[in-house]
């Protein structure tokens, strides 16, 4: 979008002189906005996707409820929409994109793998504080942006339709991966199970804490947490999953080399024990029982929605070279193993934090 469009139509401080790409996130397009008044505000200019988010006036009511609500509770822990002009918190331009701005954050940073146990530790706090502070939200109000998003039974099926269309012709490179899948499903199911039966509550989730989704400052505590869209109704294990999926181990998200993907127990016990001293008065004997699961069933989740895309032709995860959902679903699964063959090592130290 033209940079004078952005100064007619968002409620700017300043002016804005340039737009840059920023961010490494796997959905929307991302630009930082900067000020050409030193002394006022940078911005965040995204373009969402609304192939992907397809009720966008839903999902920004969403984000500006949970917003409101959350920086009452704790100023400056979440994102700050910027509205329009006319009052609206989004805009669409005459080609169909939707866009929406927020303040840039300029003292603050996200890392895409947390480099120490203490920055861990830092970013659990904040997830956990932002579950802590929409605990009292009503979690219904929330429309649900993209249905059945951790719904892992759905997203089975969408993997075996997948593996029976073939639209591409990759079933035969990723058979193993689909193998595996198929091997695991009672264990992976067992947390939505007992949310089926009742046993553990539907709460307002993130739903997308992977560790870049929070901002750290420079003396590396957690302070923003950001990437709102699909913040709905969820279980905790979803949050405390995504963040131990990210954190747990040094390898990135699509790791190529399956032997570096390691489980750093340390790291573990990081995350656990942050996201753990936020929301202990919260979460039931239940919830607590589940959670040694919840970073297994994050990154199968992952690894069977990369697999699905991957056979599917890549018309959902920006990919940057070819076979990157593959890839990217083979380290998720390796990642899901390793977590499961830990499980009573993660229990134990469940149990201290
Ligand atoms: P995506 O949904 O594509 O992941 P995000 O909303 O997470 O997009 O933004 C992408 C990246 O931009 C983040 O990982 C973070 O580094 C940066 N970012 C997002 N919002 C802000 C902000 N308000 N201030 C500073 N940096 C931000
Ligand atoms: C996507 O938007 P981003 O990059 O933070 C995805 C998450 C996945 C993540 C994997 C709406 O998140 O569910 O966990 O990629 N978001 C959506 O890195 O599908
Ligand atoms: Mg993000």
């Amino acid at each position: 979008m033209d940079v004078s469009i952005i100064n007619t139509v968002f409620n700017i401080e300043g002016q804005i002189t340039t737009a840059t790409p920023f961010g490494n996130g796997h959905i929307n397009d991302t630009f930082r906005l900067f000020n050409q008044a030193p002394s006022k505000p940078d911005y965040l200019l995204q373009r969402i996707n609304h192939l992907i988010f397809k009720e966008v006036e839903q999902m920004m009511l969403n984000i500006q409820r949970v917003t409101e609500h959350v920086n009452q509770r704790l100023p400056g822990s979440t994102l700050e929409l910027i509205g329009t002009r006319t009052g609206e918190n989004y805009y669409r331009d005459t080609e169909g994109n939707y866009w929406r701005v927020y303040r840039f954050r300029k003292a603050l940073h996200s890392l895409d793998v947390a480099q120490t146990p203490a920055q861990i530790y830092e970013g659990a706090k904040a997830f956990g504080r932002f579950l802590f502070h929409l605990a009292d939200f009503p979690a219904h109000t929330l429309h649900p942006t993209i249905p059945h998003f951790h719904d892992v039974i759905i997203r089975l099926q969408q993997l075996q339709d997948a593996v029976r269309k073939d639209s591409e012709g990759r079933v035969k490179a990723a058979q193993a991966e689909i193998d595996y899948s198929f091997q695991i499903t009672e264990i992976m199911e067992r947390i939505q199970k007992a949310g089926e039966r009742g046993e553990i509550p539907l709460r307002v989730t993130h739903n997308d804490t992977k560790f870049n989704n929070v901002l750290l400052d420079e003396a590396g505590r957690g302070r923003c947490v950001i990437d709102l869209e699909t913040v709905m109704p969820g279980y905790v294990h979803y949050d405390f999953g995504d963040g131990i999926r990210t954190t747990v181990t040094t390898a990135e998200e699509d790791e190529a080399d399956l032997s570096k993907i390691i489980i750093d127990l340390e790291r573990f016990q990081a995350f656990a024990q942050g996201f753990l001293e936020e929301t202990r008065d919260i979460l039931s004997p239940a919830e607590l029982q589940y959670l040694p699961l919840a970073g297994p069933l994050l990154s199968y989740l992952m690894g069977i929605r990369f697999l699905a895309d991957f056979l599917r032709g890549d018309s959902y995860y920006k990919v940057h070279f070819e076979g990157q959902n593959l890839q990217r679903a083979r380290a998720q699964l390796q990642l899901t193993k390793n977590l499961l063959a830990q499980q009573d090592a993660l229990q134990d130290i469940l149990k201290q934090a």
